[in-house]
């Protein structure tokens, strides 16, 4: 039996314990990774995030942020988010998806017209599909996914003006069998390669092409190894934020009740941040040389069609999933 004593000693002591531990170190010290330059609108919520959770907490949750692959490339990462060498991490689904193959969904070419279905889909009946499926493999996806944004496809030797310019394109695309199927049905011949490589891949002219939001082309200074930028929003994509399950159920509810208000937070600022720098974005890349076109996207979309990009995915993702898909994005797809 432990004498009265000691109990009593023992509750006295813990709060100037407490109290050492707080002045010093964080109770728990948690690492951020993501693939995107500390400039980017998801780094400057993120850090901003990172120190109102500190305080917010007294200090016990600490999150490192650590931005363009610092730890690793995605796929590197995501395995180390598994182990639970890293705590967070923000990752686009389409990349999850070797993981979780139903995650790439918001992927599929020509899903979303605009910004406004996007995140009633992915705020609604899409995206809490698409999280439920993530927590089946041990990951949390926090409610708010971040933004990334709709892709324009840029290249170092001709503009994209209608889908026979694709064909034996040598373009790089991440590593993702969605990605891969899709620039296949156009019959590019796509290369898979994590962020952490791309620069190099163009500048080098392993690839000639690649897909991204202006805004990340433009932070990732893509405008220096390509000139030309075709306007076909050929898909919208985002990062899920996602957490190690052991990792977030150590932590007590009131700490992750901060944690998780102030990152979906950061991620409704990001996506108006990434909206608004946005409207200037083609100008910005003109300035430094890009030359733009606006295509037709209907033509691109029919090619996708013919090619039986749909029909295939539709069948791989099942019937539930692809009418979840439609209802959210207002499109007949196949
Ligand atoms: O790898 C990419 O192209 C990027 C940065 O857009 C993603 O994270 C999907």
């Amino acid at each position: 039996m432990i004498a009265r004593r000691t109990v009593l000693a023992g509750s006295l002591a813990a709060p100037a314990l407490l109290r050492a531990t707080r002045a010093n170190a964080a109770q728990w010290t948690y690492k951020f990774a993501n693939n995107q330059p500390p400039t980017h609108p998801l780094n400057l919520r993120m850090t901003a995030a990172a120190e109102q959770i500190k305080r917010e907490t007294d200090g016990r949750l600490e999150i490192q942020v650590f931005p363009f692959n610092q730890l690793g490339s995605d796929t590197d990462v995501l395995s180390q988010l598994r182990s639970g060498a890293v705590e967070f991490f923000t990752l686009s689904g389409l990349i999850l998806a070797t993981l979780v193959p139903t995650a790439s969904i918001n992927g599929i070419g020509f899903a979303f017209a605009d910004y406004p279905t996007v995140w009633k889909a992915m705020d609604g009946e899409l995206g809490a599909f698409i999280r439920a499926q993530i927590a089946k493999v041990n990951l949390l996806a926090f409610d708010r996914i971040f933004d990334n944004g709709f892709r324009q496809i840029t290249t170092s030797t001709k503009p994209i003006k209608s889908p026979s310019d694709l064909v034996d394109l040598k373009i790089r695309v991440p590593v993702s069998p969605l990605w891969t199927s899709m620039f296949k049905a156009f019959g590019s011949s796509p290369i898979s390669i994590n962020a952490s490589e791309m620069y190099s891949a163009l500048q080098t002219r392993i690839a000639d092409a690649q897909e991204n939001p202006l805004v990340a082309i433009y932070f990732t200074k893509l405008q220096e190894v390509q000139k030309y930028c075709s306007l076909t929003s050929h898909m919208w994509d985002g990062f899920w934020f996602l957490s190690n399950r052991r990792a977030w159920e150590a932590l007590p509810d009131d700490v992750r009740a901060v944690a998780s208000k102030r990152i979906n937070e950061a991620a409704v600022a990001e996506r108006a941040d990434v909206e608004q720098l946005g409207v200037t974005m083609q100008q910005t890349l003109e300035k430094a040389g890009m030359v733009f076109n606006e295509v037709d996207k209907a033509p691109f979309r029919d090619k996708l069609r013919s090619a039986g990009f749909y029909a295939e995915w539709k069948g791989k993702y099942g019937d539930e999933a692809w009418s979840i898909l439609e209802r959210a994005t207002g499109s007949k797809l196949s």
